[in-house]
């Protein structure tokens, strides 16, 4: 090992000494930490990446408090330049490299990032955009083999010495961001402190997923998501157990042959996943995989799902419900009381409770708001107040769901409160896919609205009415599914569209989309 751990004088607090220092202090530093595409690293072999990364930051200018925005596949330089930048008490903002270019925009100019990280392959798209962010945006990295006239990582990382001072943070500064989407477009910024990380894998993973120094662990939801974050970085780092990070997109191949090259031992994906793999033919035999468990987030997970991949591969899915405001998982199955179809019971440490209209607690068994409290809710969005009060309310968080708690105390999921659907477990807003369907010249109006596929999975639907005079031609379906999926993160596109003469509106001229959901189940 040739880096000594760090530490911080009492009262400090720096999540990324906890989550890699820490792994040293206690004799885990040449265990492995990651698995990538690439290469194996040790804990102290990331350590060491982290410590220069946060030298070659201080190097280039980048100051404590300042934003760095990651536009990052998922591979070793993530949490390198995750975890370098916390050290160095810069806030680095992970953004989902699907994102459509005035996403981007927006996340460049709304966090005022000086530094901006990317993945080489992920730069073409971000490359035009920069000039309009030069005042603030003072460095570009690029992580991957030619750095295209931008710093190079890899460079970065071999000029800047391996040991590094932390930044003297305490557990209540900002470490770091995740946007979440809004309902009406622009996405909010989650201001996440420097106690939540941890606070997640003690709360959540250690208790109820049991993680210990000798998993495994493969998430197929990325890390740039908080899901993933957790799941692929906290969670294993937080005792030194091993993640198996990959770039490419988490297809069935994909993951049916990480399952058997790697051999993890927990598997954490989405509903829409578990169901692909289950008509994939790519999972592996029982004998030949090594999980022990699974879970499931992002979206309800429907029992039937649960079961058929309990029988197929002789694990449980573990479902709970997180955020990215709460960070992770608030209410979960639990290894030894699993419940399919509900999200199982608050997860100790947490509360949550369910409202009416009016903030009252419901009755027992009756539908209602649902509210949560606990450690790791963010501080605040950043930039949007009147959002953040309603949101946050004191101790408690709003989620935006409606649960109701059956007799046997389980939560059971009945849908958003508002018009955001969660597909394949990533919000989708509806006013985006009608805005992006009637810059179509065929289209004149367009609602949509959330509808179960074949594994009662909520996926777009789309009611259009057609410009006057055009007329429902053989290819228009194609045409423009094909159209929304140039023009928004591909996933959002409608699943079935059906053209009719008009859609039903209030008398101030809003779109009734509850009538079009009772109307049009399936497509
Ligand atoms: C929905 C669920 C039913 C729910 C997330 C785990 O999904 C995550 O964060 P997002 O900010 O979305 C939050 C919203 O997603 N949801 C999430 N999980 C479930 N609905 N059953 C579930 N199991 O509407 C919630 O308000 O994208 C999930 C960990 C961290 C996360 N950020």
């Amino acid at each position: 090992m040739t880096v000594t751990p760090a530490s911080l004088p009492e009262g400090l607090y720096n999540a990324a000494l906890d989550l890699l220092d820490r792994n040293l202090l206690e004799g885990r530093g040449d265990r492995l930490a990651v698995i990538d595409d690439h290469g194996r690293y040790t804990y102290g072999e990331l350590t060491e990446r982290a410590n220069r990364f946060a030298n070659a930051l201080e190097g280039l200018g980048i100051r404590r408090g300042e934003r760095l925005l990651m536009v990052m596949l998922d591979s070793v330089d993530f949490p390198t330049v995750f975890l370098g930048a916390i050290k160095a008490g810069v806030v680095p903002v992970p953004v989902n490299t699907l994102l459509p270019a005035k996403d981007l925009d927006f996340m460049l100019g709304d966090s005022g990032a000086t530094a901006l990280a990317v993945s080489e392959p992920l730069l073409p798209a971000l490359a035009p955009l920069l000039d309009r962010h030069r005042p603030h945006l003072r460095q570009v990295i690029v992580s991957g083999q030619d750095g295209h006239g931008h710093q190079r990582l890899a460079d970065l990382l071999a000029k800047a010495a391996p040991q590094h001072q932390p930044a003297p943070t305490v557990a209540d500064d900002i470490a770091f961001w995740l946007y979440s989407s809004g309902s009406t477009g622009s996405p909010k910024g989650a201001v996440h402190l420097q106690s939540h990380l941890m606070d997640t894998a003690k709360l959540y993973a250690q208790p109820i997923l049991g993680i210990g120094p000798e998993d495994v662990v493969f998430s197929a939801a990325k890390l740039f998501f908080a899901y993933g974050l957790g799941n692929g970085l906290t969670f294993p780092f937080s005792v030194g157990a091993t993640a198996v990070l990959m770039a490419e997109r988490p297809t069935p191949a994909a993951v049916g042959k990480r399952l058997v090259e790697q051999r993890p031992t927990i598997f954490y994906g989405v509903p829409t996943l578990f169901g692909l793999l289950l008509s994939s033919g790519e999972l592996p035999e029982k004998g030949r995989h090594n999980l022990r468990l699974c879970t499931s987030a992002g979206e309800a997970l429907p029992e039937e799902l649960g079961l058929r991949w309990r029988e197929r591969m002789g694990v449980d899915i573990l479902d709970g419900i997180g955020s990215t405001e709460m960070l992770h998982i608030f209410i979960s199955n639990r290894q030894d009381d699993i419940r399919y179809g509900t999200s199982g019971r608050p997860v100790e440490g947490y509360q949550a409770r369910l409202v009416d209209e009016q903030g009252q607690p419901v009755a027992p068994g009756e539908i209602g708001d649902l509210q949560v409290s606990g450690p790791t809710c963010c501080a605040f969005y950043w930039r949007k107040r009147e959002k953040s009060r309603e949101t946050f309310l004191g101790h408690w968080t709003r989620t935006g769901d409606k649960y109701r708690v059956t007799e046997e105390g389980y939560w059971l999921y009945c849908g958003r409160s508002d018009d955001m659907l969660k597909v394949s477990g990533q919000y989708v807003s509806p006013f985006e896919v009608e805005a992006a369907l009637v810059t179509h010249p065929a289209v004149l109006e367009a609602a949509v609205v959330g509808a179960e596929d074949a594994d009662r999975l909520i996926k777009p639907k789309a009611f259009v009415v057609l410009q006057p005079g055009k007329a429902a031609e053989a290819g228009l379906e194609e045409a423009l599914k094909s159209h929304v999926k140039s023009r928004l993160t591909p996933f959002k596109y409608p699943r079935w569209i059906e053209v009719v003469p008009e859609l039903p509106k209030t008398a101030t001229g809003k779109i009734q989309r509850f009538k079009l959901r009772a109307g049009g189940q399936r497509g």
